[in-house]
């Protein structure tokens, strides 16, 4: 199976798309990387194809230009792709609504909702072919709102309806689909928001014990090797010490 099979990853030049590609890697399954830093995919590529000896191919895409998307699937068209981890996604700035800079919203609407749903719609054709498996990363802010998060938040929300969605549309498919929303990991994400400030990056997640990438990525492959009848709908993943969005108990 696995060698004609494709995993789809979106995002996966660090964090949790890079973790799920060392994951499945491992599993022997060939892999499609997807994200804007192309040479970070191709040394992922190069070392995961050297260990695990997976065909990987990489392909560059700035998701906030939907024709990337499109282009993207079209080069895909011969490739049968059995999972599909839709994680590509962003917070930018955090801050009050009123008070927040636009193109941060227009970015984040633009990544997390747009191309969130234009992937899922070219790809799910691919994964009905092969009953396979869909993977959304939402997000705890898409349960709970927070001071400063408005659009970020509204666009988790977003993600995880459209999954529950999904999953009712796919019934009958043989299609999985699976939500996992994660808390509080340390990975680019808080960079990433706070626009490369590390000192305040480096506060998010000070005093307790955060989770890493691979913390959701063993959860995802837990996820995904179950037997083809049981479906894992939605999954809130927080470190311990993490009990809502905002309650964090710091030692
Ligand atoms: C990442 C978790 O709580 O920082 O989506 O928004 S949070």
């Amino acid at each position: 199976m696995s060698l004609k099979y494709y995993s789809l990853i979106t995002g996966a030049s660090s964090g949790i798309g890079e973790a799920c590609a060392r994951r499945l890697a491992a599993r022997n399954q060939n892999l499609i990387l997807t994200a804007r830093r192309l040479d970070r995919l191709v040394a992922l590529a190069e070392e995961l194809t050297q260990k695990y000896q997976v065909d990987v191919k990489v392909v560059a895409a700035d998701f906030m230009n939907l024709a990337d998307i499109d282009s993207l699937m079209d080069g895909l068209s011969e490739l049968k792709i059995n999972i599909l981890i839709n994680n590509a996604g962003f917070a930018l700035g955090k801050s009050q609504l009123h008070e927040y800079d636009w193109l941060d919203f227009e970015q984040m609407i633009g990544v997390n909702v747009k191309a969130f749903t234009r992937v899922a719609q070219l790809c799910i054709p691919k994964i009905i072919e092969t009953k396979g498996h869909i993977v959304n990363i939402s997000s705890i802010a898409g349960i709970e709102a927070y001071e400063g998060g408005s659009v970020y938040c509204g666009t988790k929300a977003f993600v995880k309806m459209v999954s529950k969605a999904m999953r009712i549309d796919l019934a009958g498919t043989g299609v999985r689909v699976t939500d996992v929303a994660p808390g509080a990991v340390e990975t680019e994400f808080s960079l990433v928001r706070f626009k490369g400030d590390k000192s305040k990056a480096d506060v998010v997640y000070e005093g307790f014990v955060p989770l890493v990438a691979d913390d959701v990525a063993d959860v995802i492959d837990f996820a995904i090797t179950r037997p083809a009848h049981v479906n894992i709908e939605y999954l809130v993943i927080t470190p311990t010490a993490q009990a809502s969005a905002t309650r964090i108990s710091r030692g």
